[in-house]
Parts: C-alpha cells; sequence; structure tokens
C-alpha cells in the first residue's frame, strides 16, 4: 500500500466533506456559467432531506442511514459557505482551498477515474491480441448500437501517453483499468502473448512514473472468444482454473508493480446481462448459465486469490461488486422485505459468499437448482477479499409483488422509478440510470453494516447526460447534469462516511473518456473528457475540472 494512506479516516472523511463543500461553493460562486443549475440542484438535493424523502426504509441500518447528520438538514436553506461545520469540525482556513485540498484531502483520500480495456483500448487485432466474446458480439447484426465496436474506441492503446498527462493536469492520482485477457493469452490458456504482457508493463511504469497509482482490474468482461467457444465459457467449471492461470500470469507481470487489485467487474452485469436477458456478450438467454456463471465466478475467484497471496506478497484484492439501491415504496413490511431481497439479489449473489460464506437465504428459496457451495469452498471463498469495491449508480423503489420475476428469477418484488413522491431522481441518458444521490449513502451502510469489510471503494460512479451525443460540443462540454450527479453522490457518499462511520477510502469517477459502452455503443457518453470519435481528440467537460478541484488541484483546460 502507497505510504499515502491514512492515519485517519475520520479527519480524511471530515476534509472530504469540507473539499466538497468547498467544491460546490466554487462551483456557485465562481463565473461558471453552470451556477444556476448547480444551484438548483444543491436546492433539489435539500428539499428531499426537508421533505424526508424517502421516509420508507429497508431496515434499521437504512434508518440509521437516512438520519439527518450535524447541519445536514440546512443544506440550501443557507449561503454554501462555509461549509466546514457540517463535518462537525471546527471551521478551517480556506483563504487557499487548493492548497488545503493538495496538502489534506489528496494524501488521505483515494481520487481517482475509472476505465476498462475494451472500452477504450481499440488496437482490438494488435500485437497478438486474441477475439473476446465482445469482439465477436459486437460484430453480430443487431447486438449493439448501429452494430459498433471497441475496434477503435478511444485508441487509449496508442494515446496513453497524452491521456497520462490529462490525468495529471486533472489531479488523477489513481487510475483503475483492466488487463484485457486475450492480450495475455490470445486462446485463453497455453502460450503467453508477450508483446500482450509489454503492454501492460510499460502502461503501468508510465503511469507509476506520473505518479499514478495503478487500479488492476483482471476481467472486465473480455472472456477469450476460444473459452466461450470450446467449453462455453462461464457456464463452465473448466473457467476455473483458466482464469486463475491468466491471472497467476498477471500477477507475476504486474505484481510487483500494482498493489490494489481486483479479480472481477461487476459479475451481476455479465454473468446476468450475458446470459440471462442477452443484452451483452456472449448474448445467452438461460437463467441456468447465468447462476453457473456466478458460481463459477466465485470459485475462479477464489481460485485466483490462492495464487494471489503466493505472487504478490502485501497486496490488496477485492471484486468489483454492483448494486442498485432498492427503496421500499411504502413503509409496509412486506415492500421493506422486498427490497431488502432486491439487493440480496444484486449485491448479495457475490457479497454473501465472500463474506458470510453462502449465498443469501432469499436466493436459496428462490433460485431453482442453485449451485451448492460446499464446505470446502466456502472456507475458500469466505474472507478472500481484503477490501469492498462497490460500483453504484442508480436507485429504484421495491414494491412487494408475489410471483413476479427480475433478470435474476423469481424475486417476488417489482421494481420502479416511479416512488410514492414520483419520479426517484432526474433521469440520466440511459435509461436505467437515475440521479439519486442518498442512494450512494444507503447503499455503502447496507454494505457495511452487512459484511464490515473494513475498508470501502466506490471504484464506479457516474452518469451520462440526457441527449449528450446530439449536442454541439461546446454544449457537450458545459455538462451541468453531469457535474450535479457527482457533486450530490461525492457529498452523500462523505455524509456516509462522516455520520455512518463507514470506511470510505477511496472515489473512482466512471469514467475518465467517454467510451464504449457496450450494448450501446458510442452513443452514451459517460466520460468527464470528452472524445470526439472523428479525430480522437479529447476535451476536458465542466465535470472534470469540477472533479479537479476536488481531486486536488484547481484544473485549467
Ligand atoms: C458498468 N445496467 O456497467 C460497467 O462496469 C462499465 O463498464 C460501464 O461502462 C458502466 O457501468 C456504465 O454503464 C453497467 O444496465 C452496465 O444496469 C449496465 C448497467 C449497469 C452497469
Amino acid at each position: 500500500m502507497p505510504a499515502r494512506i491514512y492515519p485517519s479516516t475520520a479527519v480524511a472523511v471530515a476534509l472530504l466533506l469540507l473539499l466538497v463543500c468547498q467544491a460546490a461553493a466554487d462551483s456557485v460562486s465562481g463565473a461558471a456559467p453552470d451556477s444556476h443549475s448547480t444551484v438548483a440542484s444543491a436546492e433539489a438535493l435539500a428539499s428531499v432531506h426537508r421533505s424526508g424523502a424517502p421516509h420508507v426504509l429497508a431496515s434499521a441500518v437504512a434508518q440509521q442511514a437516512a438520519s439527518p447528520g450535524p447541519g445536514e438538514h440546512h443544506l440550501g436553506s443557507r449561503p454554501r459557505r462555509p461549509c466546514a461545520t457540517e463535518a462537525g469540525q471546527a471551521p478551517l482556513s480556506l483563504s487557499s482551498p487548493s492548497a488545503f485540498m493538495a496538502s489534506s484531502l489528496t494524501p488521505t483520500f483515494w481520487w481517482g477515474t475509472a476505465t476498462a480495456a475494451y472500452q477504450v483500448e481499440g488496437y482490438t487485432t494488435a500485437n497478438g491480441r486474441g477475439a473476446s466474446i465482445w469482439d465477436t458480439f459486437s460484430a453480430t447484426p443487431g447486438k449493439t448500437y448501429n452494430g459498433e465496436s471497441g475496434e477503435k474506441a478511444d485508441e487509449f492503446y496508442k494515446r496513453y501517453p497524452a491521456d497520462i498527462k490529462l490525468m495529471q493536469s486533472l489531479g488523477v492520482r489513481h487510475f483503475r483499468m483492466s488487463v484485457a485477457w486475450p492480450r495475455i493469452l490470445p486462446k485463453g490458456t497455453g502460450t503467453v502473448n508477450q508483446a500482450g504482457v509489454n503492454f501492460y508493463v510499460t502502461l503501468v511504469d508510465a503511469l507509476k512514473a506520473a505518479d499514478i497509482q495503478p487500479y488492476v482490474t483482471l476481467y472486465h468482461w473480455d472472456l477469450p472468444q476460444t473459452l466461450q467457444d470450446s467449453y462455453g465459457g462461464w457456464g463452465s467449471s473448466r473457467i476455473v482454473n483458466d482464469f486463475a492461470a491468466y491471472a497467476d500470469v498477471v500477477f507475476k507481470a504486474l505484481g510487483s508493480r500494482v498493489t490494489y487489485w481486483t479479480t472481477f467487474n461487476e459479475p451481476w452485469s455479465f454473468c446476468f446481462m450475458g446470459n440471462a436477458n442477452g443484452q451483452h456478450a456472449p448474448g445467452l438467454t438461460d437463467r441456468a448459465v447465468a447462476w453457473n456463471c456466478a458460481y463459477h465466478v466465485l470459485l475462479a475467484h477464489a481460485a485466483a486469490v490462492k495464487k494471489f497471496r503466493a505472487a504478490v506478497p502485501g497486496g490488496k484484492i477485492g471484486m468489483n461488486i454492483n448494486s442498485d439501491w432498492s427503496e421500499p415504496f411504502s413503509s409496509s413490511s412486506q415492500d421493506q422485505a422486498a427490497a431488502d431481497r432486491k439487493v440480496e439479489f444484486m449485491a448479495g449473489i457475490f457479497g454473501d459468499p465472500l463474506y458470510l460464506g453462502d449465498w443469501p437465504a432469499s436466493v436459496k428459496q428462490r433460485v431453482p437448482n442453485l449451485p451448492t457451495i460446499t464446505s470446502d469452498q466456502a472456507r475458500d471463498i469466505k474472507g478472500s477479499t481484503d477490501y469492498f469495491a462497490l460500483n453504484h449508480y442508480t436507485t429504484l423503489y421495491v414494491k412487494d409483488a408475489p410471483g413476479a420475476y427480475g433478470l435474476e428469477g423469481l424475486l417476488d418484488a417489482s421494481a420502479s422509478a416511479n416512488g410514492p413522491e414520483g419520479l426517484v431522481g432526474p433521469q440520466a441518458d440511459s435509461s436505467w440510470l437515475y440521479t439519486v444521490p442518498w442512494g450512494i449513502r444507503k447503499m455503502l451502510n447496507w454494505v457495511n453494516n452487512r459484511y464490515h469489510p473494513g475498508e470501502i471503494y466506490v471504484t464506479e460512479n457516474g452518469c451520462d447526460v440526457p441527449g449528450e451525443s446530439g449536442l454541439a460540443l461546446p454544449e457537450a462540454l458545459n455538462d451541468t447534469f453531469r457535474v450535479n450527479f457527482y457533486q450530490g453522490y461525492v457529498q452523500a457518499a462523505a455524509q456516509a462516511a462522516a455520520y455512518d462511520g463507514v470506511p470510505l477510502k477511496g472515489y473512482f469517477a466512471w469514467s475518465l473518456l467517454d467510451n464504449f459502452e457496450w450494448a450501446d455503443g458510442y452513443a452514451k457518453r459517460f466520460g468527464i473528457v470528452y472524445v470526439d470519435y472523428s479525430t480522437q481528440a479529447r476535451y476536458v467537460k465542466r465535470s472534470a475540472r469540477y472533479l479537479a478541484n476536488l481531486f486536488g488541484t484547481v484544473g485549467s483546460a
């Protein structure tokens, strides 16, 4: 672990809150043309708190999370400055906020941006890379928007030196990236492609030379096609040893350079969207395969972690678990139980085995032919992560609905963005994404109270902006919707840490660059940096400058 981690979480969190407030104040008080919408958002957030909505809670845990922290109920009802007392701390000098951030906050909290290999690298046939299931899926008519693929993406494979400079200019100190399995082992197993290994060694060294710590995910969805073809990929137990062998190659190549790792990005997404509703690669529609995938992911994780302990002493490893927050539609015990169940069917599918040693009881009761986690397997799986990595975007209202199915199977619950008081929050460009800052606070509390993981990192959070792809460049760069999203979510996450005792250690914005958004192709833009795909030019959006301010360096681009 790098030396700049944290003597005191409490102090770091208080400083984080102070900084979020300060950055908000900066964006409001500066000459920024988006000041009105930033103010508007702060007021919208305040009205949620004022109205007490949502006042129906999933559990005692959530009740604790929902209780206002000191000063919180004042949000928006008074000028933004000064904010120091919101963290319960004596006011600090804010005469030089940038220096304050750089010297006090940055050293104690991880600010980062996140990407994934297939979404940014391009050069999908260069230097011996084999085909992945996403190359095949994208090339299948009707599977992705306009038939788009990651063939070019952001050309990060060649352009990473300039992108690293860009990150430096934004004060980014941590960079979440993934390794493409088919670059390392073009056929999934067997002969190592040294050119692929060299690419990641060079990239990691370049990041470190720029004082940016790489945070490496081994699998962000680009399975070598040969493994899908030969035995059905994640549907087969044969994947377990193949993944562990691949992981070991990467641990040996990068283990002396990288401290923080994750095995899998969002297994819920790739198992269920890839195998149950077929919207992602490999495009299957068989729930039984999706549950086998989840099971094999857990076994493959445990097998890889065994290799990790031997190859990377002192390293830390986790799994990026994604979950929406589920807010009960009403205060009835049935709706509360339904909301609990919905989170158990998302975060709990992986979180429960990793921290508690078995599937959630609600899952065991409902999923037919659920693979059994044996006591031997549980011994390896339970306790195999060093920290909790949460990917979180949105919240839905959940009602008890006996007989109702979700993507995972029988849930006896239904979910909707429509709550008792209207829409849960402003809708982003993606139909599944609504801006709901209070949801991240509740989600963090759920994770902390159920698993007590000791350290929690938010490893993805961000949004696309309604209509952004249709906007002219100047309008796209003035992304106040995204500024408001980040402001709300970072503030709510900081409240979870400061008021609820959540051990939040870092935050990664998804994403550094507009990139290949899977089935949505290039139509959805999640970047804090705009990419003109016809020229590959990068343009810093307002949200990047907002985050740069948070990250400790006032952005100037
Ligand atoms: C995550 N959904 O994917 C992934 O980790 C990223 O690669 C992706 O770009 C990002 O979130 C934004 O979508 C998701 O439909 C894909 O609910 C789809 C969903 C959620 C997350």
